[in-house]
């Protein structure tokens, strides 16, 4: 534990060092006792954040002014603390900021696309998306300054080419996309979850091995000056929660 963590906090559970599978090992318990918080301040930190969330608009128009690629690598370590199927950590997050290989990605993207705009998506699917004004040029792409595009890994694969099988891995990686939403939004930056389909061509042009699939390519940087979103409302608290 480092001199600056208060002795209440529980120590890092992120390897310093290179993290080595523990398929098989026996379990080994360690105490956990985080502090426990006074219910006025937890009642004050949960509406803090609720609002602060609410605030939360994806962005198709970005700027293409810089960003701390410290903050980008800061959001993906709060992602990867996310839980996981038997704590395989089914995922790896691919930080691209070359500009070159951002050109080949939106036009492979829009490649693609371009297909399903104009009908591969079906009827239904085009008019459940028009209120949101998406279309086939997908230019966040190129003015975004990075993307971060996440892959599930399907299984494990050694470097002696052996394959174990991985657990809940749509979920795990679901739920570590929203945590690297929820970061990337805290930190003061836009993001796009865009899932271009199908999206095979990612694995070949980020060269990644094949127990690797595309999950999501995430734009991420600053609105445009005059970015606009669609001007929707979310389902009310009582919509979507059911107490019993
Ligand atoms: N992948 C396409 C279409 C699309 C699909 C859904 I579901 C969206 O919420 C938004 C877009 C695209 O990125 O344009």
């Amino acid at each position: 534990m480092s001199d600056t963590t208060p002795a209440s906090m529980p120590p890092s559970a992120t390897a310093s060092g290179p993290w080595t599978p523990t398929h098989g090992a026996p379990y080994r318990p360690a105490p956990y006792r985080p502090e426990r918080i006074a219910a006025e301040e937890s009642l004050e930190r949960a509406a803090r954040l609720r609002r602060r969330m609410d605030e939360r608009r994806t962005v198709r128009a970005f700027s293409p002014d810089p960003v701390p690629e410290q903050v980008l690598r800061d959001a993906i370590a709060c992602a990867a603390t996310a839980p996981s199927g038997a704590h395989q950590q089914p995922w790896t997050f691919v930080l691209v900021k070359d500009p070159e290989v951002r050109r080949r990605i939106r036009e492979a993207a829009e490649h693609e696309e371009k297909v399903s705009y104009d009908g591969r998506l079906g009827e239904e699917w085009l008019a459940a998306l028009r209120p949101l004004g998406t279309d086939a040029v997908k230019a966040h792409m190129t003015d975004a300054p990075a993307l971060i595009v996440v892959f599930q890994q399907r299984y494990w694969l050694g470097e002696d080419g052996a394959k174990r099988k991985h657990y809940y891995v749509d979920e795990s990686v679901g739920i570590a996309v929203g945590m690297l939403l929820t970061a990337l939004h805290l930190s003061g930056l836009a993001a796009l979850i865009h899932t271009p389909s199908p999206m095979r061509f990612l694995g070949e042009v980020l060269n990644r091995p094949e127990n690797e699939k595309a999950f999501a390519v995430i734009p991420v940087g600053h609105p445009a000056e005059d970015c606009e979103v669609p001007d929707l409302v979310r389902k009310s608290l009582d919509q979507v929660l059911v107490e019993i």
